[in-house]
């Protein structure tokens, strides 16, 4: 259960965050009294705020959404830099279909045996994405980006979910031995559909989740926490998740 917040490059603060989440600390307190299981920073905030005892996880490439054409991201933080800051893994995301594609499979290859080198996990954030992409939730493009992680050697993989637990046990198969996790994407409409789709995720065997605006944008976010903790670690129902929610 991690909690991402590199959304501030991603996406710029105006897009994700109000007067609340753009302040890193707002987010540790979350990920600390959530019980989340990791927390995941790019360095600059992970060297000016993280003091904390939940695991971090440094993404070492990004980029901002201002460019516009095939995406790529390159590294922007070494892995020793990610291991001397205290992290247990480092992520890396991977533009699978990008006309660029072959530079981050390149990078993240050198950077996942740097990793582990290190003793650091290697976590590859799997997006298709670009021209040749036309539906990155595509179960078949779900499953391809599943698998690539797992060739490329990364020990987790984050994707998108593809709608249906049947189709995404397919993905979580293909992924063989590296651990999925669902990316969790913009806020949902309603807690209910949110929820619905981590049960689906967790039923068709993935270990849980990536998740910020979900979790960060919501008004209970410690609620949102408590009811992924029931279905991620407890195995509930989304109905009994949604009893963390008083009424
Ligand atoms: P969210 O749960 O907020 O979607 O975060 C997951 C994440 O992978 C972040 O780590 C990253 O900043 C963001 O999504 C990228 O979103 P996208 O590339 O889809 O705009």
């Amino acid at each position: 259960m991690l909690l991402a917040y590199d959304q501030g490059l991603e996406h710029g603060p105006s897009k994700d965050f109000n007067q609340k989440s753009v302040d890193p600390n707002y987010i540790i307190d979350i990920a600390e009294k959530g019980k989340f299981t990791g927390i995941i920073f790019q360095k600059g905030v992970a060297e000016k705020f993280y003091h904390s005892k939940v695991p971090l996880i440094i993404k070492v490439n990004g980029k901002t959404s201002l460019p516009k054409g095939e995406p790529i991201a390159t590294q922007i933080c070494s892995v020793k830099q990610a291991k001397a800051l205290g992290a247990k893994a480092v992520g890396y995301t991977i533009y699978l279909g990008s006309a660029h594609e072959n530079i981050m499979l390149q990078e993240f290859g050198r950077i996942q045996e740097e990793a582990h080198g290190l003793g650091l996990a290697a976590i590859a954030w799997i997006y298709p994405r670009g021209e040749a992409v036309p539906n990155d939730a595509a179960p078949e493009v779900v499953a391809y980006a599943a698998r690539a992680g797992l060739e490329a050697g990364a020990d987790a993989v984050k994707i998108k979910y593809t709608g249906d637990s049947e189709t995404f046990r397919w993905a979580v198969k293909s992924a063989g031995a590296a651990k999925v996790f669902m990316s969790g994407g913009p806020k949902a409409p309603t807690d209910d559909a949110f929820l619905t789709q981590v049960k689906g995720v967790i039923d068709a065997g993935a270990t849980g989740l990536a998740v910020g605006r979900n979790v960060w944008q919501h008004d209970k976010p410690l609620e949102m926490a408590a009811a992924l903790r029931e279905i991620i670690f407890r195995d509930q129902s989304v109905e009994a998740a949604l009893k963390k929610f008083p009424r």
